[in-house]
């Protein structure tokens, strides 16, 4: 007879059962947030499709189907706009629960740049598709020949558009050629309320003439238990409001709003992350044979010196402000940018890894995980519980995670990725967490945060 033992061997290295239960349950949560073709950001609170959540729902769905985390990636850019432009929100029909809804932007009635598709908004979020892609494809690797060939044929189907958007980006949100990429809207940036915005939006007066529309965000956050406090507040909302009025009001046209928007800010986080996606690319380009491997290349050594150009003497980077031309240095998450973009001096490479596990960040004492804040607790901008103001945000985690291990920085990307699955062992997958407590905060179950959870899990 067969020792039981022997059915059962003991796998020296396999994964505590908890974290198998953590993994079950975020493929369970993506599951339930799954519309068919897309995946809704969160139920209630964001009941549709966002474009950087996309990308990190892609990379989590890439450990359980490949095909199902390509077909995410093709909703998004089937949304793509004549311009290449992928917008940050592809609305789901006939949901009503969030606002500025598809009439407030109504894209279609003032641009003939939108999609006749799906309605979406105007704005852009961060590029980090190309990751996407390139965690699919890695996902592959170990698929059968047939599986192989349907991930690279439909990549292959996909890369116009990802080309395109690429191109807009280096273009048409970077037209002086500074290797940063302009933002119009806080919301652009995905770190909405960041301290980094709140000197430009100081100057963003509403006109006395517009009435601000409904806030659904409160009612909805309501409803889960959370309070008001974790998002951003009345007046941060009213102006958020009059830049889309602003930018319905340049037609959603780039050139116009350069010219005229009360908000434009070169954002060097998302530039990081542009340089990051078109490393990404062009291996993809380079491995399956398609075109732009020299133009990916290009945007990526130009952006990767426009952001390393904003470091400090740490290493740490900057915003600026097109608008005044100052530049913006504030204690946010942001300023470790060059450690996705690469490009620093191996000194001040140091220098910004020390930082981020000081005590002002990651290795803050009072911590219950050493994951970083979106805000250094130390900057007296620092609020806990308030949306981008200083809780701890999953996906972000996972990003710095992602670029350390790509740039050798092995084991800090160790230690963060522990502290990482410890936070997410809740298997609650919340929009963020309260760096002092551990409480969940926001929307919940949230699809990126249970997507970043797997991927981190199935390693
Ligand atoms: C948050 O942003 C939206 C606006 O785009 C909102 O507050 O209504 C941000 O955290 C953003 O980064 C994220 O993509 C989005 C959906 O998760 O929610």
């Amino acid at each position: 007879m067969t020792p039981v033992s022997a059915m059962h061997p003991v796998q020296p290295h396999a994964a505590p059962p908890s974290r198998h239960r953590t993994a079950a349950r975020a493929a369970y949560v993506l599951a339930g947030n799954d519309r068919g073709r897309l995946t809704v950001a969160a139920p209630q609170l964001y009941p549709h499709m966002w474009s950087w959540d996309a990308a990190f729902i892609a990379i989590g769905l890439a450990r359980l189907s490949t095909a199902r985390a390509l077909t995410e990636l093709e909703t998004l850019l089937a949304a793509q706009w004549r311009t290449g432009m992928v917008p940050h929100i592809v609305f789901t029909e006939g949901e009503v629960g969030y606002e500025p809804g598809p009439q407030r932007w109504a894209c279609r009635d003032i641009t003939a740049d939108a999609p006749d598709g799906p309605a979406t908004s105007g704005l852009i979020q961060p590029p980090v598709h190309g990751v996407a892609v390139r965690r699919i494809l890695d996902a592959a690797r170990t698929a059968s020949a047939a599986e192989r060939r349907d991930v690279a044929e439909r990549i292959r189907a996909l890369w116009p558009a990802l080309l395109a958007w690429h191109r807009y980006l280096a273009t048409r949100r970077d037209p002086a050629g500074r290797g940063l990429l302009t933002i119009y809207h806080g919301w652009e940036s995905g770190l909405d309320n960041s301290p980094r915005w709140d000197a430009a939006y100081a100057a963003v007066t509403p006109d006395p003439e517009f009435v601000p529309f409904r806030r659904a965000d409160l009612h909805a956050l309501g409803a889960l238990g959370g309070a008001a406090s974790q998002r951003p507040s009345d007046a941060e909302y009213a102006k958020y409001q009059w830049l889309v009025e602003e930018l319905r009001r340049a037609g959603y046209d780039d050139a116009r709003a350069h010219r005229t928007l009360s908000f434009r800010m070169a954002d060097v986080l998302t530039s990081a992350l542009f340089v990051a996606a078109n490393e990404e690319l062009a291996t993809v380009a380079d491995e399956l044979g398609l075109p732009g491997v020299d133009e990916l290349i290009g945007y990526a050594d130009r952006f990767r010196r426009g952001v390393v150009e904003t470091a400090d003497e740490r290493g740490f980077a900057a915003d600026v402000d097109l608008r005044t031309g100052d530049t913006v240095r504030t204690q946010t998450i942001a300023g470790f940018a060059p450690l996705l973009s690469g490009g620093l001096d191996p000194a001040r490479q140091r220098l910004l890894l020390a930082t981020l596990t000081s005590a002002d960040w990651c290795g803050h004492p009072g911590f219950v995980h050493a994951v970083p804040p979106s805000t250094s607790p130390s900057s007296p901008d620092f609020d806990p519980v308030r949306y981008w103001r200083g809780p701890q945000w999953p996906p972000m985690t996972w990003l710095m995670i992602w670029g350390l291990e790509r740039s050798g920085e092995q084991e800090t990307a160790l230690a963060l990725r522990e502290a990482a699955l410890d936070q997410l062992s809740d298997g609650l997958f919340a929009e963020y967490y309260q760096p002092f407590t551990g409480e969940p905060l926001g929307a919940r179950p949230q699809s990126w945060t249970a997507a970043v959870a797997l991927d981190l899990l199935a390693d």
